[in-house]
């Protein structure tokens, strides 16, 4: 597709969605202020930067063995950069707290300063992308049965709460530097393999750990902390700590941000419908955007109907500036940046699709019970041109258009991963 053709295509999609009511112009100017928060952990498996080869534990697991995969601090952000270059739009990215920058040397997770993340800072500015931070609870010796912050011997607690306590304050330090409010995610892998007895006990302690750490006050302007339930992991299927219910009553409680995994819930729930409940609740949320293939799975996020579901309850719920949308996936059987790149430009398409919706009409519809208009013209908007939208935002960002991409891919594989 050449310029003149992509022009074109947008001004036949202008013309069709005006005749529905919707300013394009305006949707893609929403769009464009959307950040999407990229992974860090996609590039290399989850690995992170702490030793040479640190198993991945905490039942969660990147399957493939795909060539090519980061190995250094250089590597991955070269990897992430070229992602960035085939997504338009600004960005974040959202690092790992084993993702440090340790030049060589073990640092203990109770022992990790902002320091460690000054040159992700500086990488992060000088690119202009944006920063989130994850405390990361596994992984580790002292995690290896399983328990972190619900642990029944105190010391093992108190190391994880001095971990995480670190890491809000290398958030707020990111936060501060970049300029930009840095989301701080904590997930734990707590949970046991068999029927499990004291259920309440070791709820009890993570209760107890959390209080502990929201001891320490940060500035909200420069982090806000968001704490993810899950339903169970691999080896870890009887019994989740950090269960929906409790995350959502410490949350509501304490008012910390919730995070919503769409991988973390019964295989065929769907965190689309929560999203306009929590809001009621909590000022803002924070989702891990993935795609659970029959478990939670991690697979690259694509475009099926609950990716525009969630985009389409964000935005009928005006709540593009409350939810914060970061993807979280680790698929180490395909090219890794391709992986990226298709991921954040689904979200985007869905985000866009939003966008474009005939909002004033639907709502209309539905106040006056019109309801087979509603549902109909639902159905029409799905095969409106929004893609010829899409392409000409990218085309507009000077960013590879359409599956032009794929080469751009292929490129890169050849010239810089298949070196590794
Ligand atoms: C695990 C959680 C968590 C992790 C990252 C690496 O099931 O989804 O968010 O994926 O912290
Ligand atoms: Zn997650």
């Amino acid at each position: 597709m050449n310029k003149q053709q992509i022009n074109q295509a947008f001004e036949y999609a202008k013309m069709c969605y005006s005749e529905i009511g919707v300013d394009v112009e305006n949707a893609l100017e929403q769009l464009d202020k959307l950040p999407i928060s990229l992974h860090c952990w996609q590039a290399d498996d989850v690995t992170g930067f702490e030793h040479k080869e640190g198993a991945l534990t905490g039942g969660i697991q990147a399957t493939g063995n795909y060539p090519g995969k980061a190995t250094t601090i250089e590597q991955l952000r070269a990897d992430i950069d070229k992602a960035m270059e085939l997504i338009p739009g600004d960005h974040r990215v959202n690092i790992h707290a084993f993702y440090g920058d340790f030049g060589g040397k073990y640092v203990d997770r109770n022992e990790i300063e902002p320091e460690h993340f000054q040159s992700w800072i500086d990488w992060a500015k000088e690119k202009n992308y944006k920063l989130d931070f994850n405390a990361t609870c596994f992984s580790h010796p002292k995690s290896a049965d399983g328990l972190t912050l619900s642990h029944p011997d105190p010391e093992i607690r108190n190391f994880w709460i001095d971990h995480v306590i670190r890491c809000r304050k290398i958030a707020e330090e990111m936060g501060r530097q970049s300029g930009s409010k840095c989301m701080h995610n904590i997930w734990i892998p707590d949970g046991s393999k068999d029927v499990t007895v004291k259920r309440l006990e070791y709820r009890a302690n993570l209760k107890d750990s959390l209080d502990k750490i929201f001891e320490y006050k940060t500035n909200d302007e420069y982090m806000l902390d968001c704490i993810e339930s899950k339903v169970f992991g691999i080896g870890v299927e009887s019994y989740t700590v950090g269960s929906h219910e409790f995350y959502m009553g410490y949350g509501v409680k304490n008012n910390i941000v919730v995070t919503l995994d769409s991988g973390h819930f019964h295989p065929t729930e769907i965190i689309s419908d929560k999203i306009s409940s929590l809001l009621l609740f909590l000022p803002e949320i924070m989702l891990h955007v993935t795609r659970g293939v029959r478990w939670d799975s991690d697979h690259v996020v694509i475009l099926n109907e609950e990716l525009v579901a969630v985009a389409q309850e964000i935005v009928r719920a005006n709540a593009i500036d409350k939810v914060h949308v970061g993807l979280d996936y680790f698929d180490a059987s395909i090219n890794r940046i391709g992986a990226y790149v298709s991921g954040v430009r689904a979200t985007q398409k869905a985000l866009l699709q939003a966008l474009l919706e005939p909002i004033a009409k639907l709502n209309e519809y539905e106040s006056e019970g019109k309801f087979f208009e509603r549902m109909a013209l639902l159905e029409e908007a799905k095969s409106m041109p929004w893609g010829a939208v899409y392409n000409y935002y990218c085309a507009q960002k000077g960013v590879t258009v359409g599956e032009s991409y794929i080469a751009d891919i292929q490129q890169y594989e050849k010239d810089v991963t298949s070196k590794r």
